[in-house]
């Protein structure tokens, strides 16, 4: 039965924010609190969502006018809301000048990201722009036809520097520390490369405030867009299901105080958003990467039936208990111990289907925030690591491209080539350990020499080699 498309019922609202990238995440998150704000403030906040890489969003939105449903699966089975936020999808490679355009107009005051970890072209272990990055050697010999987002964020401000316009707000929504803070970072790298009046420019009226952004939203299949036909009754491939939970900590610090209200669909704006990005990072995406290297070794494929096994909720607690909430800092307003315990209650919503592969991807650029932060400072207070460095002694199993059964992973990752050629050019087991910890991207040396860490993730690794992850979770909860 072929089902008609969705369409929009109300007009487009005038562009007020440029976001780039227009995945999954966005729809269930950013474009529903902007939807939100315009539905209880008004104002012209549409969002003109720009893809930095493949036309695929603008395919599936602007034949929709931009509308599509975000499917919230809650106990009561799933709740659909058509969100029409988005006013104007474009897609950079096809045409950068439009996005510069867009993003250079008065009217935008706020440029959004959710660009993922590896967006942001920075070196993961120390958090500098590098300035060896394919694209960024690229937009820095081309600044009229950028590729990256600090290429296409640097060249928007030096526009708007030249008409006198005021800048907009760059509001990182990444899953990175101090996102602001490290937004701020790459673009004030690139555009010292460019010109240092620039740089001191920025440096001087650009606002990057930080965010904490949280909804377990995971890639949509073509099962979901059946299954919202067969609920609905209309056709939308530009659909997301996410969980009921969503949380964003907001710095407030904008340009001109413009910003719409997000604190309509429940955001926080705040002074200070370190505490909040911490115990998300380290709490959430810390057991998330636990759970889908320990969990993909082990033959689970997503992160609830990973959790409907005993051992892996117990690993969970046992990481949280001993060596992550030891280095959480408490935010106001929250207790720790009944977020743990509510994180868990989320993983085992079994209408998420998070596959484990999907956030296995991209490790190289996720360990460092998620992982390694916290062994650093287990290790300096003295703390033993066996949890976190049974997830290092995972991830590097899992990037050397070879599964327990003796498989083929597919392992998506930048440095994804470069991690398999060093742990096949080790002999055996421990130089392998010794080869990966030598990457330098991944691993600060300060903690790549640390006697107690290299110990620890050796002995994990053997045992996972000799064992499997079953066992080696089996054996690290008992
Ligand atoms: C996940 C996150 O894919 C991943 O790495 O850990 O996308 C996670 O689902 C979100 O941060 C939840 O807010």
């Amino acid at each position: 039965m072929t089902h008609p498309r969705l369409s929009r019922s109300t007009p487009a609202a005038p562009v007020g924010i440029v976001h780039l990238g227009p995945g999954a995440f966005f729809r269930a998150f950013n474009a529903v609190y902007t939807a939100d704000a315009m539905a209880r403030d008004g104002g012209d906040w549409g969002i003109c969502a720009v893809s930095l890489r493949s036309p695929e969003a603008r395919d599936q939105l602007t034949p929709q006018g931009g509308a599509y449903t975000a499917v919230s699966l809650g106990p009561d089975g799933p709740a659909p809301r058509v969100i029409q936020s988005v006013s104007e999808v474009l897609v950079a490679p096809e045409d950068p000048a439009a996005v510069l355009d867009r993003m250079t107009a008065p009217a935008t005051r706020v440029v959004s990201l959710t660009i993922t970890e590896k967006g942001y072209c920075h070196n993961p272990a120390t958090g500098q722009l590098r300035r060896d990055h394919p694209d960024i050697v690229h937009d820095l010999a081309h600044p009229d036809t950028p590729r990256s987002a600090p290429g296409f964020l640097v060249e928007a401000l030096d526009r708007r520097r030249h008409a006198g316009t005021a800048p907009f707000t760059v509001l990182s929504c990444d899953n990175l520390p101090s996102n602001g803070h490290l937004a701020r970072g790459v673009v004030l790298d690139f555009a010292q490369a460019r010109d240092p009046e620039l740089a001191d420019w920025i440096a001087q009226k650009v606002k990057f405030p930080a965010t904490m952004v949280d909804r377990i939203t995971p890639a949509t299949t073509s099962e979901d867009i059946e299954r919202l036909a067969a609920l609905t009754g209309y056709h939308d491939p530009a659909c997301v299901w996410h969980e009921p939970f969503r949380q964003w900590v907001i710095e407030d610090d904008f340009t001109d105080n413009a910003r719409p209200g997000w604190d309509a669909g429940g955001g926080q704006f705040v002074r200070d958003v370190s505490a909040f990005e911490t115990m998300k990072l380290r709490c959430l995406n810390g057991t998330h990467s636990a759970l889908a290297y320990l969990g993909y070794l082990a033959g689970y494929q997503t992160i609830s039936e990973s959790v409907a096994d005993p051992a892996f909720a117990a690993l969970c607690q046992k990481l949280w208990r001993d060596e992550i909430l030891p280095t959480v800092p408490q935010p106001e307003g929250e207790d720790l111990t009944a977020y743990t315990g509510a994180l868990l209650a989320r993983y085992q919503n079994p209408s998420i289907r998070h596959r484990t592969w999907q956030i296995a991807m991209d490790g190289s650029q996720k360990l460092p925030q998620r992982i390694l932060g916290p062994v650093a400072e287990n290790l300096a207070s003295g703390r033993p690591v066996p949890g976190l460095a049974l997830v290092v002694a995972a991830w590097m199993r899992y990037v050397g491209g070879v599964d327990e059964a003796g498989q083929p992973i597919d392992v998506r990752d930048p440095l994804a080539d470069h991690l398999r050629a060093v742990s096949d050019e080790a002999a055996d087991p421990a130089a392998k350990v010794a080869a990966l910890l030598a990457v330098d991207q991944v691993f600060d040396p300060v903690l790549a020499g640390h006697p107690v860490f290299r110990e620890t993730v050796t002995r994990a690794y053997l045992g996972l080699c000799q064992h499997g992850a079953a066992a080696s979770v089996t054996g690290y909860i008992a």
